[in-house]
Parts: structure tokens; C-alpha cells; sequence
């Protein structure tokens, strides 16, 4: 009987740890519902790092500040030594938390514990902290606690749960520990990542957000079970994508990375204001402020969430271009944030040439980053508008709609003083009579344009493998197989003589580009046939980190207005490189 009775528990315990990897939390929607509203947080990279500012023995370390223990392979009794270095005197809690408000961002998430393995603020667990191995000892995160509650600022707590250098049964560190079949990673899991985390969920009063980062080796059962300890230990407390198995409460995105189109999930894209996350005395390469603000909307206009990272010095000061860029974004902000915050996404899959959309129910903000001289129009919005001005300062606006049954197309046209409001983006509101209802078919533009981008494509698959993929740009990539092609559905209302252009990108991380594929664009019962060669370069507008190549391929006619399916189909792929094909779009351009 008592067998019976142990196997009845043993197998309601299986069940029960099954149960808790995948049933889906009612709470979810709870806990993301200040984060959803918030759209807009400051990320601050903060630790041992800073001492050395990039810098080790005199050399400059390429690459990350926060990775200079692991890029310049620093020993750990070595890089312990920062510790006693660290004082940051001019750290001011409300001064930080100022900085962040005045930014218009609603959450902080700070680094508890980096890589390097060193707490960043009072822990039992470890003496390698902030309060026990430095002459500072104080405990800057119950310092930002007190600061973030005065200020009504969410706190969250970066924590790297896999990788930690200082630890030989961690990920990460094998230049003092090469036999990665000596690590037990389970024991490191237990005796510092678990109650580490308890102490950050326990010791600082109600916390927005655990941002795990890199779980590479974790298991599946590893990362449910931080999710369910954070989970248990403050049900309100969010967990990041990258906690790992896609068992976070949101999705990330890649670092420097924007989601494209539609996406389904939550998410959130962490980016850096220069290139580097943790202080480099060396880094100078400040985003500016107009590319802030358009990832700011861009992200808001996919429904995500924007992290902008600052890197305070050891001294615990933020860089001054930081604090001037995020004041900058505020004051936009400080106008406009009713077209952020709290925002739903664009209705069209696409982005408009002049700019972005995000909406609310019944209303349209039209993001001009271009401003038109007079006029702005908008095809495909089939919602009957009341009412449209500029959210800067209400002034009303002159509005015609028009629709023409015969091809389906519907046009608004929208008057617009000479000069626009803000420098940046000015925001056009559109009050919709009921919902907003767009036709989401890929439409000419109207400058006459089509643009088919890869992401919305129809992605033709061999059978036989090697697959084309979209990365989390929406850049077509792994294309290497010739069999593989896209397709795209559009609609046009002008007639006329285009100029086929291809957008293909470079790859991410400095990889480069690959051209010299023969490819065959078919549309209209005519085909063009070439070869992609780099015929110019464009600025990607919110990523410095690639730029994109422009191809001239040839010309088309289209003779009426309608409907046409385009397709682009490949002869040869290059793969010297090990690159081939990529592709960011098709472009037709009407022809001068
Ligand atoms: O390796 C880290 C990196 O140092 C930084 O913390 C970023 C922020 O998103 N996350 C990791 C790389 O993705």
C-alpha cells in the first residue's frame, strides 16, 4: 500500500514539474501590463569593468567593456583585484533615477551580476560584492530601490544566470578552468545563481523584472525552474526571453536588433547609445539623438519595448553624451508620449516612406520623420477619418478621402503646415469613426513606388534542405540553395515604367557581403535577368551596424493599374564567402 501510495506521488510530482514548464501562467498578461504601457526603459551596464574602461595593461581590448576579463583572458585572481580599486563616490541613487525620468523611461534594469560573477550589490552568498570587496561599501541597488520607489520608476535586475567567469562550475571561463567536463553546472545553478536571485527578490522590495541574459548551456528544466522560483518568490516580478526555451514572459530580440513585421509575442530589443554596453574610456560613437527617438518608435510601432543602455564610469557617473541624448528623447517625450506609451502596433505590415504608425483604439499616429511639403498621403486606410491634427500643439488639419471602387483603393490626403513641429518626428493624430481598418495587401506608394520586402514575402522552400531564413532584421540570409525563391502579392493604382532594384544587406558582426548571384525577376509576363553587384551602399536608418547594398537590375512596364504577383527567382548563388544571397527587398521605382 505504501508502494502505491509513493508511486501516486512520485508521478503527481513528475506531472506537477511537467505542469509548471507548460502550462501557460494566467498571471502573464497581470505582469505585463505596466511593462506593455511603460514601452520605454533605461538599461545600465554597471561593474568591475569600468575600472579598467577598455583598457588592460596599457592596450586597449577590442570588443565589449563588460567582456575585457574574458577578451583579454584575465586570470580571476588577477581581475579580482579591480574590486579594491572600485569607489564609486559620485554615485548618486536619485541623480540616476533623474536621469532616467526626465528620459520619459518607466523601468530601470540594472546589472546585479554580470558575467564577470562580481554582485553588484550586498550578497550572503558570495563575498565577491559590491559591500564586502570594495572600499566603497555601500549597496548601490538598495540605494536605487529607495530612488526608483520616491521617483515611481520600476527597478529590475539584470542577472547572467549561466555565464560567470569567476566560478569554475559556471559557463564561460576557460582560460582558468579549460576541462569542461569538470564543471557542474548544476551545483554552481543551486549554490549561487538560486539564491542569489532569492536575495534580489527578497532584499529590495517589489522588482519589474528579472533580465537573465546568454542561457547557451541551460537546460530546459533549469530555466522553469528560475522562472518558477522568481515566479514564487514575487509573482509580479517579469522574466526576460533570454532566460532561455522560450520560457521568459516576453521575447528578446537580439542586442542592436528591431524586430520586423508583425510579431506575435511581446518583446523587447536592449540597444546600446554608442558601441559598447559597460564603460569604455574610448568609445565615442554616439548614436544621435534622431536615431534614438526613430528605434524609440520604430520598436513601438512593432509592439515592443525599447532598453537604452547607459555605461557608468567607475566613479559612478553617466557619461555626459548619455545624459544629454536621453534628455533629448525626453523632451520629445515630454510632447508626444501619448503616441508610445501604452501604444498598439502599426495596422500596415509595412513602413510608410515618410515614417511609422503606432495606434489606439479609434486613433492613428502618424510618425513623420520626412516632413512633406503640404501634403501627406496615405493609402490603404479604409476607416472613415472625423478628425486629424498635430498632437504637438492640436492644430487641426485639413483632411480628403477618397476611394475608387473599381481597383479597391482608398486614399487620404492630409494638409500640413510648411514646417514641421519637431525637428525629429512630428505626430500627425488620425480619429477614426469606429476601429481602424487598413487594407493590408502591399500597396504602390504614393510616390509611385512599390517596396516588397523580405520579410512579407511568400518564401518558396526546397524539399531537399539547406533553407532560406529571415534573422531577427527580417534580412533574407542562409540563401544558398537556387531552388529556393519568393513571391509577393501587390497592388498598384498608377501605371507606368519601373526600375527593378534589389535591397540585399550585410551580414551581422562585420561578416560582409556576398554579390555576383544571377538572379530572375518575373512579374507581369516579363523578366528581368542579373547579376547582384554592389552598385551603391545605403544607411540603414536605426542600425549603424550593417549597411545595406543596392543592385540596379533592370526595368518593367506595368500597363494598368491592379493586381500583380512578382517573383525573384535565383539561377547561381555565390558562396566563395560563405555568405550568398541575402535580400531585404525589391524595390520598384518608377522610372525617371
Ligand atoms: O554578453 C552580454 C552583453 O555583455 C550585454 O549584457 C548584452 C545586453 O543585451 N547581453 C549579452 C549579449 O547578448
Amino acid at each position: 500500500m505504501k508502494k502505491v501510495a509513493a508511486l501516486i506521488l512520485a508521478l503527481s510530482a513528475f506531472h506537477l514539474a511537467l505542469a509548471q514548464i507548460s502550462v501557460p501562467d494566467e498571471l502573464r498578461d497581470q505582469r505585463l501590463q505596466w511593462w506593455r504601457e511603460a514601452r520605454f526603459g533605461m538599461f545600465i551596464h554597471w561593474g568591475l569593468y569600468s575600472v579598467p574602461a577598455g583598457e588592460w595593461k596599457g592596450q586597449p581590448v577590442p570588443g565589449l567593456g563588460e567582456w575585457i576579463m574574458n577578451h583579454a583572458r584575465i586570470p580571476v585572481t588577477e581581475y579580482e583585484q579591480l574590486a579594491s580599486q572600485f569607489n564609486p563616490v559620485k554615485f548618486n541613487a536619485d541623480e540616476w533615477v533623474a536621469v532616467a525620468k526626465n528620459a520619459g523611461a518607466k523601468y530601470i534594469a540594472i546589472t546585479s551580476k554580470h558575467h564577470d560573477g562580481f554582485a553588484m550589490y550586498g550578497s550572503k552568498v558570495s563575498r565577491y560584492n559590491i559591500v564586502d570587496a570594495t572600499p566603497f561599501h555601500r549597496d548601490p541597488m538598495k540605494e536605487l530601490a529607495a530612488a526608483c520607489q520616491r521617483a515611481g520608476i520600476k527597478l529590475c535586475f539584470y542577472y547572467s544566470q549561466t555565464q560567470d567567469w569567476h566560478e569554475p562550475d559556471a559557463n564561460g571561463n576557460t582560460w582558468d578552468w579549460p576541462d569542461e567536463s569538470k564543471k557542474n553546472f548544476s551545483k554552481y545553478l543551486e549554490e549561487k545563481v538560486k539564491p542569489q536571485v532569492r536575495e534580489l527578490l527578497t532584499n529590495y522590495g517589489p522588482i519589474g523584472l528579472i533580465w537573465f541574459d546568454t542561457p547557451k548551456t541551460i537546460t530546459k528544466e533549469q530555466s522553469a525552474e528560475l522562472v518558477n522560483l522568481v515566479h514564487q518568490l514575487q509573482p509580479m516580478c517579469l522574466v526576460s526571453g533570454r532566460v532561455g526555451h522560450g520560457l521568459g514572459d516576453y521575447d528578446s530580440a537580439g542586442d542592436n536588433q528591431i524586430s520586423v513585421g508583425v510579431v506575435k509575442r511581446d518583446w523587447e530589443t536592449p540597444v546600446t547609445m554608442n558601441d559598447t554596453w559597460g564603460f569604455k574610456k574610448d568609445d565615442h560613437n554616439w548614436k544621435s539623438t534622431a536615431v534614438l527617438i526613430r528605434q524609440l518608435v520604430q520598436i513601438a510601432s512593432r509592439g515592443g519595448n525599447y532598453l537604452l543602455n547607459v555605461g557608468p564610469t567607475s566613479e559612478g557617473v553617466i557619461p555626459q553624451p548619455s545624459v544629454e541624448r536621453l534628455a533629448e528623447v525626453g523632451q520629445w517625450l515630454k510632447v508626444n508620449s501619448e503616441a508610445i506609451n501604452g501604444t498598439a502596433p502599426s495596422p500596415y505590415p509595412y513602413e510608410l516612406s515618410w515614417g511609422l504608425i503606432t495606434t489606439r483604439p479609434g486613433k492613428l499616429y502618424l510618425h513623420v520623420f520626412e516632413w512633406p511639403r503640404k501634403e501627406l498621403v496615405l493609402y490603404g486606410l479604409k476607416s472613415k477619418v472625423r478628425k486629424a491634427y498635430l498632437l504637438a500643439n492640436n492644430t487641426q488639419l485639413k483632411i480628403a478621402q477618397q476611394e475608387d471602387k473599381a481597383i479597391g483603393h482608398h486614399s487620404l490626403k492630409i494638409g500640413l503646415p510648411d514646417a514641421s513641429p519637431d525637428k525629429n518626428d512630428s505626430i500627425v493624430v488620425l480619429e477614426t469613426a469606429g476601429g481602424v481598418d487598413v487594407d493590408t495587401t502591399l500597396l504602390q506608394q504614393p510616390d509611385g513606388s512599390v517596396t516588397l520586402d523580405a520579410y512579407l514575402a511568400e518564401i518558396h522552400k526546397s524539399p531537399a534542405g539547406s533553407h532560406v531564413q529571415l534573422d531577427s532584421r527580417g534580412v533574407a540570409e542562409q540563401w544558398f540553395n537556387k531552388d529556393e525563391w519568393m513571391s509577393w502579392d501587390f497592388k498598384t493604382s498608377r501605371r507606368g515604367a519601373f526600375d527593378v532594384v534589389l535591397l540585399t544587406s550585410e551580414q551581422k558582426y562585420g561578416k560582409g557581403w556576398e554579390g555576383g548571384h544571377h538572379v530572375v525577376i518575373d512579374v507581369a509576363g516579363q523578366n528581368v535577368k542579373a547579376s547582384v553587384e554592389n552598385n551603391g551602399t545605403q544607411e540603414n536608418s536605426t542600425n549603424p551596424y550593417w549597411k545595406y547594398v543596392v543592385s540596379k537590375m533592370g526595368r518593367v512596364q506595368l500597363d494598368k493599374p491592379g493586381k500583380f504577383t512578382l517573383s525573384l527567382k535565383p539561377e547561381t548563388i555565390e558562396s566563395q564567402k560563405k555568405l550568398g544571397l541575402t535580400l531585404v527587398s525589391v524595390k520598384l521605382v518608377p522610372a525617371p
